[in-house]
C-alpha cells in the first residue's frame, strides 16, 4: 500500500489530537506538532497499532524553528500528503478598549502568522508533486464577529481569507484547500481563553450539548477521504443548540 503522511499542528490537545487519531485510523502516518513534548510523546499510545508517528516540538510563532525543523524532515517523512493547520487559541475576552496587547500578539502571531509559516514550509513539496490537501481550522468566529471577540474574530477572518486565497493560488497544482469552521467545541480552548479559570471555562459549555473534538476530527477525516476530484471547500459545523456565534439554546 502506498504510504500516506499527514502533518497536524497542535496535536497535543483537543481538535488536533483527535484529528491525528482519526487520520491514523484512515491509515495515515502522522507528524504531530505542538509545544508540549510530554503530550506529543504520549500520543503514540492513542494511535492505532502500527501507525508510524514522528513528533516535532516547536512553537509556530518561532519562524526560524518552523523553517529549520520542517525544512529538514527525515527523508522518509518529506512527502506530506495532508497538512492540518490547527494550532491556535483565543487569548483573553476583553473589549477592544481594554484588551491586552500581549493577547493580541499571541492570537495574530499563532493563529495567522504561525499558520502561514507552517504552510510556507510545506506547500513547496506539494506544488512540486502537484498533489496535496490542506485543511485550515477557522471558526464560526471567522464568519461572524461577536462582543469581545474582536482580535480573535479578526484572526479567524484572516484564516478564512487565507483559505480562499490558498485555494486560488494552488488551483493550478491540483491541491485541495479545505476550510473547517467549528462553533462551540469543548476542548482546552476556553481554559486558554480565560487563562486557566476552570469554572468560567466550564460554564461556556453548560446547559446544552457542545461539539466534541471527535465530531470535528470525524468531519475532517470525511473531507480528506473524498475522492481526489472532490473538495469540501468550506465547512461550518455547529452544535445543534447553536444557531449563530452567540445564539445558543441553553437549558439552565
Ligand atoms: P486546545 O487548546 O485544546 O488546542 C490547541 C492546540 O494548539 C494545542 O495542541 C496547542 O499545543 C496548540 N498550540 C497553541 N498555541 C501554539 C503555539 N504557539 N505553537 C504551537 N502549537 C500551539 O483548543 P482546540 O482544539 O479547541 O483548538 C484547535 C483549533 O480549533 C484552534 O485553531 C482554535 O482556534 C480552533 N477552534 C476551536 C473551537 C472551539 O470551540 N474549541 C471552535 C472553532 C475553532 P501546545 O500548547 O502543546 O503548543
Ligand atoms: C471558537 C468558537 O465561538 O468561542 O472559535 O469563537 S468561539
Amino acid at each position: 500500500m502506498e504510504r500516506k503522511i499527514a502533518l497536524v499542528t497542535g496535536a497535543t490537545s483537543g481538535i488536533g489530537k483527535a484529528t491525528a487519531i482519526a487520520l491514523a485510523g484512515l491509515g495515515y502516518d502522522i507528524i504531530a506538532t505542538g509545544r508540549r513534548q510530554d503530550r506529543l510523546s504520549a500520543l503514540s499510545d492513542e494511535l492505532p497499532q502500527g501507525t508510524r508517528l514522528l513528533t516535532l516540538q516547536f512553537d509556530v510563532r518561532d519562524k526560524e524553528a518552523v523553517f529549520e525543523i520542517l525544512g529538514n524532515l527525515p527523508e522518509e517523512w518529506k512527502q506530506i500528503d495532508v497538512l492540518i493547520n490547527n494550532a491556535g487559541n483565543a487569548h483573553g475576552f476583553d473589549p477592544i478598549q481594554t484588551g491586552s496587547v500581549d493577547d493580541w500578539d499571541a492570537m495574530m502571531d499563532i493563529n495567522v502568522k504561525g499558520l502561514l509559516y507552517v504552510s510556507k514550509a510545506i506547500i513547496p513539496g506539494m506544488t512540486q508533486r502537484n498533489r496535496g490537501t490542506i485543511v485550515n481550522i477557522g471558526s464560526i468566529a471567522g464568519k461572524e464577529v461577536y462582543l469581545n471577540g474582536n482580535v480573535y474574530c479578526a484572526s479567524k477572518h484572516a484564516v478564512d481569507a487565507l483559505t480562499k486565497g490558498m485555494r486560488m493560488d494552488l488551483n493550478p497544482h491540483g491541491i485541495r484547500v479545505i476550510g473547517v469552521h467549528p462553533g462551540l467545541v469543548e476542548t482546552e480552548f476556553s481554559l486558554v481563553r480565560f487563562k486557566g479559570d476552570a469554572e468560567r471555562s466550564k460554564s461556556v459549555y453548560k446547559g446544552y450539548e457542545p461539539l466534541t473534538a471527535v465530531d470535528i476530527a470525524d468531519t475532517i477525516a470525511f473531507a480528506v477521504s473524498r475522492p481526489p476530484h472532490v473538495v469540501l471547500a468550506d465547512i461550518v459545523i455547529l452544535p445543534t443548540a447553536q444557531a449563530a456565534a452567540t445564539l445558543v439554546k441553553k437549558n439552565l
